[in-house]
């Protein structure tokens, strides 16, 4: 029987994102339905019932939410398609894990308290989410990816944000790249990878949806 594979997103999410790089890293078909979030489809509330958010990925009719542990739960549903994504060493994988929680608790607000917020406020994002980058930088050090030779798990779950970084960059007046040269070397590095760049959107589309957010949000 042919599998079925459903991806609930959103186009400018990069947590949503995630899901569709890690089944096109594993070569994974899968059919994409955009959710509107202000009107969320009866099939979202009900694969989703108790966060209600994107993304969801339905395999087969069974539910798998919240973007990392799909990212996870791909490679091991698809073990024998593709690159393995996490390491196979536990202490490796604790690691990976380890990363992706930090990204996941710290990154997402940083980036959305530069755009939803002015003055001082807006200063004290920028050196936040600067510094959360520059640590990141130095776990990735000198290798080609985190996951060392091989794009793997924080790569995936980290490389989204990619796309929201001139929006960051141009609504705060900052440069990424001045302070974190390397960081950016390696979003460059995974960009050229067309399974990701064939996914991730348009910064600057990226940056109209934002500039439509801050409106609907009242920033001043
Ligand atoms: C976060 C998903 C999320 O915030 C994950 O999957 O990793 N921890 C979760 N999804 C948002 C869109 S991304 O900004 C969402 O669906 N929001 C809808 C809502 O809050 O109603």
């Amino acid at each position: 029987m042919a599998e079925e594979v459903v991806v609930l997103g959103l186009w400018s999410s990069m947590i949503a994102m995630r899901t569709r790089v890690a089944l096109a890293e594993k070569g994974v078909e899968y059919e994409y339905r955009e959710e509107d979030l202000r009107n969320k489809t009866s099939l979202l509330l009900e694969m989703n019932p108790i966060h209600k958010k994107i993304p969801v990925l339905i395999h087969n009719g069974k539910p798998v939410c919240e973007s990392a542990n799909i990212v996870q739960y791909i490679d091991e549903a698809w073990k024998d398609k593709g690159p393995a994504l996490l390491p196979s060493d536990p202490y490796e994988r604790a690691q990976a894990r380890f990363w992706v929680d930090y990204i996941d608790k710290n990154l997402y607000e940083a980036g959305k308290n530069i755009w939803s917020t002015k003055g001082e406020e807006q200063e004290a994002a920028k050196k936040i989410f600067l510094e959360i980058l520059k640590l990141l930088e130095g776990e990735l050090g000198d290798k080609t990816y985190f996951g060392g030779e091989s794009f793997g798990f924080v790569d995936i779950n980290l490389v989204t944000f990619h796309c929201w970084f001139f929006t960051y960059e141009t609504i705060g007046n900052f440069s990424i790249e001045a302070v974190c040269p390397t960081l950016i070397a390696w979003c460059k590095r995974c960009m050229q990878k067309e399974r990701v760049s064939r996914i991730l959107p348009d910064p600057r589309k990226v940056y109209d949806k934002c500039l439509f957010l801050q409106k609907y949000y009242g920033v001043p």
